[in-house]
């Protein structure tokens, strides 16, 4: 049985996001506001089929993709950008490759009892990410 992300994640940590959105190319205006935002996780998980939504006030970017299977993404209201992505099953751990320009980029989920743990990581940075379980 892989692991189950199903449910809502309301952020509560997240440290070098502004290096991550630096790697990524945002400009300095986007970064100062997408900087205080607050995101939510929303996961819908049947299987190896997922959708994940990330809601804030500002933006919002929702995922699809089967675990396994490789899709092309496009990283709408982000920075976007076209990628190759493919999710794949590591143990428990949900390991994304975003193929693309951006060199080394792509993210891992994992959860650790209520709390769901992302890191992001583009080019010779890592976003570390917390979220709690809220629903
Ligand atoms: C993670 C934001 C910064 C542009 C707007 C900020 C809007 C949220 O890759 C992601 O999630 C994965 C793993 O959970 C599933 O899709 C999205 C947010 C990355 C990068 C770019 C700043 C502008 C913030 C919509």
């Amino acid at each position: 049985m892989p692991a189950d992300f199903t449910g809502t994640w309301d952020i509560v940590d997240n440290q070098n996001f502004e290096g991550y959105m630096v790697a990524l190319g945002i400009d300095f205006a986007t970064r100062k506001i997408a900087g205080v935002l607050k995101p939510q996780k929303i996961f819908e998980q049947d299987g190896d089929s997922f959708t994940i939504k990330t809601i804030t006030t500002f933006r919002n970017y929702t995922c699809s993709f089967k675990a396994g299977e490789e899709f092309e993404e496009i990283t709408k209201g982000l920075d976007n950008r076209k990628c190759q992505t493919t999710v794949n099953w590591d143990n428990d751990k949900l390991v994304c490759v975003q193929k693309g320009e951006k060199k080394n980029r792509g993210w891992t989920h994992w959860i650790e009892g209520d709390t769901l743990f992302l890191e992001l990581t583009c080019e010779d940075q890592t976003c570390k990410q917390i979220f709690k379980r809220s629903a």
